[in-house]
């Protein structure tokens, strides 16, 4: 899943593709280095981010999702939390609603996401973007994650999403401390991936990844997202969220090749 932000105030990538023009060939970009899926987002959910009306998200996504639909058949995600905007984007001809709050910011998300027939990525997060990085808390992050996305699997059923269309995702970043919360989560990712949904993994440059490199910035932080991609896919994920399409791939297949090679020369024996 290649990453397209058309925010003025990502952390990795604010303001590159506010340009609806600069978005478009950003996404062609994605599209051609090989993404599978491309994750559209108008609204920058990282610590502090200051909120965006859903007119303005609606403004900033759709004429793009219209224009990558008009030259491709690339499943598009959209990224955001609020209904009228995920409506805006379904209509436009995105697929899958990819929400942080786990269909849990309006009172309707969940009815919402039913009537809309798509899919759905239901993220773990503690707390709100804006205060989730103050003092996150768990007794057993793993534990308590897998319960929480479990939960809101059940919920998502019950209100009427189909099974077969939710993906979860363990919110790496997302109201967890650095390496306390972010590092158990990535080693037990198998635990996620054993409810039986797709897991979907967002680690591409974030902040861990820098404090595990003496500081690099998000610009510098490609081979610890690599890292994480490739761990992400041992575990069985089944999707990576990245901003570094084409390198990302190129990991992920020569990881693919020496697991086969293994397998057959297990055979051999
Ligand atoms: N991470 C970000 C945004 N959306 N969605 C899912 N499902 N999983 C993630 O890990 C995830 C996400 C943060 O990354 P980015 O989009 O680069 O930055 P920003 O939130 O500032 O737009």
């Amino acid at each position: 899943m290649g990453i397209v932000n058309a925010t003025p105030d990502s952390f990795s990538d604010g303001g590159r593709f506010l340009d609806p023009e600069a978005a478009l060939a950003h996404a062609r970009r994605l599209i051609a280095e090989g993404a599978e899926i491309l994750d559209v987002g108008a609204e920058s959910t990282r610590p502090g981010a200051e909120p965006v009306e859903a007119d303005v998200e609606i403004q900033r996504l759709v004429p793009l999702i219209t224009a990558i639909r008009a030259e491709s058949e690339v499943p598009i995600s959209v990224d955001t939390m609020k209904p009228a905007v995920a409506g805006a984007a379904v209509a436009a001809g995105a697929s899958i609603w990819n929400d942080v709050t786990a269909l849990r910011h309006a009172a309707d998300s969940l009815q919402i996401a039913a009537e809309l027939g798509c899919e759905v990525v239901l993220m773990h997060m503690q707390g709100q973007p804006r205060t989730m990085q103050a003092e996150p808390h768990y007794d057993d992050v793993v534990a308590e994650v897998t319960a929480f996305l479990a939960e809101r699997a059940e919920a998502a059923m019950a209100a009427g999403v189909a099974r077969e269309r939710i993906w979860l995702d363990p919110g790496i970043g997302f109201g967890k401390h650095m390496l306390r919360h972010n590092l158990p989560l990535m080693a037990g990712l198998d635990r996620i991936v054993a409810l039986g949904f797709p897991v979907l993994l967002g680690a591409s440059r974030k902040a861990f990844i820098g404090a595990l490199s003496g500081g690099a910035d998000a610009d510098h932080r490609l081979g610890g997202s690599i890292a994480a991609a490739l761990a992400g896919a041992s575990a069985g994920v089944a999707a990576v969220r990245v901003h570094d399409v084409a390198e990302t791939i190129q990991a992920l297949n020569v990881q693919a090749a020496i697991a086969q090679a293994s397998d057959a020369g297990a055979r051999s024996l």
